[in-house]
């Protein structure tokens, strides 16, 4: 079967086609819409309120024999990363593979981290598809590969990978693999993961490892192009495809299978060009282990490890020419929408002259004009814990002015814990933290999250998790459940009480997104 899919959607292919049972994941672009994609493939996916949920969820299915799958943006992978380093020595019976989406340029994240380093730090065999016909390809090897050595994998895409289309063949279409019959085997010395046991894992992982490196130099992963013996390139992922419209002269081995690389086909394929130089996006990765091989190779020059590449900054790159870019044309910055229910709120904390310790989602829009009124932002899960810090070493007076804004799926993800450490170490002053609860996950294209009442497809139904229930279980003196567009006196009002006292206040500024809601309404029509 031949179709048009972008490298998300042959994720979702692949998956479905190799007999996957479970998809989990939280939502970050650019992963979002794999598992979307899967649940209208027939599969089953689920949104679970974070990343370590997700990972842990997928371990659970995959310790019954069972092809589970995680998804999750990049900076996921720092919440997801507990359980990610110990499942490398421990793996699972069934197949488990983690796709982490890397945001080279940022498009939307708060940091370019490359996650091509947990692979190394924690010994994760790893591929890199370079077009959506790999990422369906490369899933089913993944599968396999972690089915084989019970081991995790680790899938790394980036931003132009997942959402550039391109047309590929479902070779697995006609004839899918069957889900895996599952069943649970009791093996403490496999899965505990205690010092005894978890010291021989680490051992088993580094041989597994080898052996993979040898399965890599089998090439199955690998494209060789000879052409030039003046200039070879060694890259990975979308640079191969810049690479080849850039250096068409130039030879070229493109690596699939990133992490263990095999040694023997860079050494010979080097040892055939008199420069052999690295092309890849982001931190030096394959270049560190080529170097700490003894191969001798070239690095690009530290300004291309900055944002992604593209052919015209590869030509440059193989120049060797680090002068800047032409600034593109400025864009129209981000707002919040016209009618967005984040707006007064960040209205009335601008009058107030509030220091705000912000989160991240649609209302981190707060920080541009006309409101300003945003003062931090950290990670998910950071406003709370920021803010709270601010209040215990300020000035009372300043301290008094200190709000946390979090989103509803914010605040499930890992606001929670922020909340118990602000009733176990209460600041003198108390503290205010403002729940901006639109009822969707919606800066990453309007997910459903725990708080919603529904599952992953927007239709059937689930158990509507409560925010003020969570937050006086924790122990929080004031909970109010304010529609601060409609009320928009009453929250000034609620606002400066809290903020005088010295209690530890939770106000719900509740009202649904109005994108979500037209986007519920046309799903009710359809
Ligand atoms: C660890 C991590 N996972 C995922 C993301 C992507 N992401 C950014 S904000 C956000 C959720 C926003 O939802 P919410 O808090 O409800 O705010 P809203 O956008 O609805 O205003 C997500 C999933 C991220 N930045 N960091
Ligand atoms: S998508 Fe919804 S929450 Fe985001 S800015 Fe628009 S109205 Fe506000």
């Amino acid at each position: 079967m031949k179709l048009l899919a972008s490298g998300n959607e042959a994720v979702a292919f692949a998956a479905r086609d190799c007999g996957v049972a479970l998809g989990c994941g939280y939502p970050g672009t650019p992963s979002s819409e794999i598992l979307d994609e899967f649940s209208k493939a027939g599969g089953c996916a689920e949104w679970a309120p974070n990343e370590k949920c997700a990972l842990e969820v997928a371990i659970g299915a995959a310790y019954t024999g069972a092809r589970a799958l995680a998804t999750m943006k990049h900076v996921g992978l720092n919440v997801a990363a507990d359980p990610f380093f110990t499942i490398a020595y421990s793996g699972t019976p069934g197949g488990l593979v983690v796709i982490s989406a890397d945001d080279p340029g940022m498009a939307s994240s708060q940091n370019e981290q490359d996650n091509r380093r947990y692979a190394v730090s924690a010994g994760v065999p790893m591929f890199e598809p370079s077009d959506s016909q790999e990422c369906y390809d490369m899933l089913c090897a993944a599968f396999e590969l972690s089915d084989k050595f019970r081991s995790p994998v680790l899938f790394r895409m980036t931003t132009r990978v997942c959402h550039s289309q391109c047309v590929i063949e479902r070779r697995y279409a006609d004839n899918p693999m069957a889900q895996k019959a599952t069943c649970f085997t009791r093996d403490p010395k496999s899965n505990v993961m205690v010092p005894a046991f978890a010291r021989l894992a680490h051992r088993r992982m580094r041989a597994d490892l080898h052996k993979m490196a040898e399965i890599n130099e089998q090439k199955q992963f690998v494209i060789e192009k000879n052409a030039s013996t003046g200039l070879g390139i060694i890259t990975s992922g979308i640079s191969y495809q810049h690479v080849l419209d850039a250096v068409p002269e130039a030879s070229v081995l493109k690596l699939g299978m990133t992490y263990p690389l095999p040694e023997k086909t860079i050494r010979d394929f080097a040892a055939k060009v008199k420069r052999c130089l690295i092309v890849e996006e982001g931190d030096p990765v394959l270049y560190e282990q080529i170097m700490a091989m003894g191969i001798a190779v070239e690095n690009k020059l530290e300004e291309f490890r900055f944002g992604e590449l593209n052919v015209g900054r590869i030509r440059k790159l193989v120049a060797g020419d680090d002068t800047p870019d032409a600034p593109g044309a400025p864009g129209k910055p981000p707002q919040l929408c016209i009618g967005c229910p984040h707006r007064k709120t960040f209205e009335v904390l601008r009058d107030l002259g509030c220091i705000v310790s912000g989160d991240i989602g649609c209302y981190t829009l707060g920080v541009m004009p006309p409101f300003c009124a945003i003062d931090s932002c950290v990670c998910m899960g950071a406003s709370v814990t920021v803010g709270l810090g601010m209040r215990h070493t300020l000035p009372e007076a300043e301290a008094r002015k200190v709000v946390s804004v979090i989103g509803d799926s914010t605040f499930l993800h890992t606001g929670i814990n922020g909340i118990v450490e602000m009733v176990y170490n209460r600041p003198a002053t108390g503290h205010v933290v403002i729940i901006v609860d639109n009822r969707i996950t919606a800066m990453t294209g309007c997910q459903e999250n725990p708080a919603t009442g529904r599952k992953l497809d927007h239709t059937t139904p689930a158990y509507a998790v409560s925010l003020e229930n969570i937050v006086k279980g924790i122990g929080v003196d004031n909970v109010d459940v304010i529609d601060t567009t409609v009320e928009t006196e009453k929250f000034a009002e609620v606002l400066k009480k809290r903020l005088a006292s010295n209690d530890c206040s939770v106000i719900i500024a509740r009202r649904p997104c109005i994108l979500a809601m037209a986007k519920m309404a046309k799903m009710g029509k359809n």
